[in-house]
């Protein structure tokens, strides 16, 4: 608890352009939840490095995630939004943390074995490691809730049981997190192949718009998107095209996918597909104009940046100089 406020804690790594599935299934709840709770947003760099990245690139990217948590309208006032790296409990706490956690359980995370299949050139110990490191960014902030897609559940999972574990010998030293899963239908598909998810990585870039695409590509992409020959539209598994774009309407503009479907009853694909369109830019442009301006005010990013380390430092340090104390680390001498 924070000023009698539940934790929350997320974050996103700094890979890859952001896609609308990133912006409809997690930063847009974020911002509904950052009344209730106290939140923490961090652009965890120090996990994007368990891939190779070009640094030049890497700080450019980190900058442009931080500009746009604030463009989708999180309010670095409210919420702690800073980079991981700037605060070094988190390293401290995955060090102390990979003490309390089996090689039995890493091997059976399921992101390691995909992700070490996709870069069999570069099978580092922090790609191995690295649920010890999320596990370190949730318990440093005793966070209460935890918003993950369901790709991060066998994540968080670990990160209950080595919190319990640690309870358990130390006494109640972590707050044990539960995880939040946000509304049903917020997993975007890809518009290419509606089985799979919409993807910052996917190959294809017709599959993805992304935030920053401008109008006549969005409009393109979804003009483009694979559906079916039914004909009708209908909110049902069997056409995953068209539940998709449905989807995206109905996250875009508000309206349950029922209203959709009444909506554009008697009508064909081509008049839905240009109404998602243009629903899709709406939700886009005022964040797009939001970033541009954002970016150019260096100063008042700089000053957000600062401030908010030294925040989230500062309830990081209260729980590392805990937990240092509980394994037996030596006092500091003042
Ligand atoms: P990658 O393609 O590099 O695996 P990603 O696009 O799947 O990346 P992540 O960085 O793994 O995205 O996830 C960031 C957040 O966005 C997570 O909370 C995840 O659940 C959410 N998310 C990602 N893709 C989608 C999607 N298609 N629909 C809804 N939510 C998504
Ligand atoms: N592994 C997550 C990103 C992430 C995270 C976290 C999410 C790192 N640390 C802590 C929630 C809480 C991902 O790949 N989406």
């Amino acid at each position: 608890m924070i000023d009698g406020k539940k934790v929350l804690f997320s974050g996103m790594q700094a890979t890859g352009n952001l896609t609308l599935g990133n912006y409809l299934g997690a930063l847009k709840n974020w911002i509904t939840l950052s009344d209730e709770y106290e939140c923490f947003y961090s652009v965890v760099d120090l996990h994007s490095i368990t891939v190779r990245q070009d640094p030049q690139e890497l700080r450019k990217r980190a900058r442009a995630l931080l500009t746009l948590y604030i463009a989708a309208g999180l309010d670095p006032k409210k919420n702690c939004i800073y980079y991981q790296s700037h605060v070094s409990a988190h390293a401290e706490l995955s060090w102390i943390l990979g003490c309390f956690t089996y090689m039995g359980e890493l091997n059976r995370m399921t992101q390691f074995k995909d992700k070490a299949a996709k870069h069999a050139d570069n099978i580092n110990a922090g790609l191995f490691t690295y649920p010890v490191l999320m596990a370190a960014d949730i318990l440093l902030y005793q966070a209460d809730v935890v918003p993950v897609g369901i790709d991060q559940m066998q994540h968080l999972e670990l990160t209950r049981n080595i919190a319990e574990r640690f309870n358990n010998i130390y006494g109640d030293v972590f707050t044990v997190p539960e995880a939040y899963v946000g509304k049903v239908g917020s997993k975007i598909m890809s518009l290419q192949d509606p089985t799979k998810k919409m993807s910052k990585s996917d190959e294809n870039p017709n599959a993805s718009i992304y935030l920053m695409d401008d109008p006549d590509t969005i409009m393109r992409k979804c003009k483009r998107a694979v559906t079916d020959s039914e004909g009708i539209i209908c909110y049902r598994d069997e056409q995953p095209g068209i539940k998709n774009l449905i989807d995206i309407y109905s996250a875009c503009t508000g309206k349950t996918p029922q209203d959709v479907v009444a909506e554009f009853e008697g009508k064909g694909y081509g008049e839905l597909k240009p109404a998602v369109g243009e629903a899709v830019i709406s939700v886009l442009k005022p964040l797009q104009d939001e970033f541009a301006r954002l970016s150019k005010d260096k100063a008042y990013l700089d000053s957000i940046i600062k401030e908010n380390a030294e925040k989230a430092g500062y309830y990081a340090q209260k729980t590392l100089r805990k937990v240092q104390r509980k394994v037996g680390f030596p006092d500091r001498i003042r």
